[in-house]
């Protein structure tokens, strides 16, 4: 794979397919890192980041998946790259906070949503997808741990789709932030927000839409109205990979117990409820974490090649 870079402030290099994409006008769908390097374990990361790009280009889009290295954000990647940074041990979680410090310091680095729709803005990429948002945890009132996902939403002029947010958080203060925050939420073909690999939240969306055409309009009114950011795009889980909401319940209520017996918090906290939850399930929340990502990441690819032709 040939890569191209272009030295703006900040080095962006990207592979060939993605290059000549944006260069053509044609649709590209970004995708986070992190999900890669802490969310899934090896090799199951490998296969779902290569089953996720397929899944965007079924979907009629050219999949960038964001890494940072050498002091450069990385857009659009090859089975090489994804197979290193799946087996490197310890590669830090890069949010937005943390973006300038790994550019700094030339380190690689894994992109969390927040600091992957930094660097699609910077790339010019529209259109970015993950499985399970980011968003206000349990127990916020006290801890005050709101994921930078959703002030990123506010600022990067991308539109994300995902199929809501981790049901481990408290997805009734993550709707109350996005609405307070001016978000628009557009649920496509549900009338539920989405609980990530859960069959429900049992919480209704603000907004569903039925139709792609209509959704893209959404989102190109969005950014001609002038506001900043970008609207969040939901689709629930297919019924076949959802796990029972009730089950993953009391798996989170006890992940909660041992997090707070642990002293664990900050930045690590979501990645060790995942865990826990993982190990509880015997490993089919993992199954259901990768199995939601490649039927997001289908639908981010038709999202994006529809943003295309109603934006033409
Ligand atoms: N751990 C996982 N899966 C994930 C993430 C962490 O098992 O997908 C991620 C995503 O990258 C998301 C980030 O953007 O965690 C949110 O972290 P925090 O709650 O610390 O903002
Ligand atoms: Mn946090």
């Amino acid at each position: 794979m040939r890569y191209v870079t272009t030295h703006g402030d900040i080095p962006l290099t990207f592979n060939e397919e993605v290059a000549d994409a944006l260069a053509g006008n044609r649709p590209v769908v970004a995708l986070e890192s992190n999900v890669i390097t802490h969310g899934l374990r090896y090799p199951l990361n490998i296969e779902t980041a290569l089953a996720v790009e397929n899944a965007v280009r079924r979907g009629g889009a050219v999949p960038a998946t964001i890494f940072i290295d050498e002091g450069k954000i990385l857009v659009g990647s090859d089975q090489d790259r994804i197979e290193r940074f799946a087996s490197l041990e310890s590669v830090p979680k890069v949010s937005s906070r943390d973006l300038p410090v790994a550019l700094a310091k030339g380190g690689p680095g894994a992109t969390t949503v927040a600091s992957s729709l930094v660097c699609a803005e910077l790339a010019g990429v529209e259109v970015f997808s993950s499985a399970g948002i980011g968003g206000v945890h349990r127990g916020a009132e006290r801890s005050m741990d709101i994921s930078a996902d959703l002030v990123q939403f506010t600022r990067s002029r991308v539109a994300v789709v995902c199929a809501g947010a981790k049901s481990i958080l408290d997805l009734e203060l993550t709707l109350e932030f996005l609405e307070t925050h001016c978000v628009p939420l557009l649920s496509y073909r549900s009338d539920d927000f989405p609980a990530f690999f859960c069959d429900s939240s049992g919480l209704r969306s603000p907004n569903r839409i039925d139709d792609l055409p209509t959704l893209a309009r959404a989102i190109l009114a969005h950014w001609a109205s002038g506001a900043p950011g970008g609207p969040v795009i939901t689709t629930p889980p297919r019924p076949e990979d959802a796990l029972p909401r009730a089950e993953v319940e009391s798996v989170i209520t006890d992940a909660l117990q041992r997090a707070e017996t642990e002293q664990i918090s900050g930045n690590g906290l979501t990645k060790f409820l995942m865990r826990a939850i993982e190990q509880a399930t015997e490993g089919r929340s993992a199954q259901a974490n990768a199995a939601v990502l490649v039927s997001t990441a289908e639908l981010a690819g038709e999202v994006a090649a529809s943003l295309q032709r109603e934006s033409t």
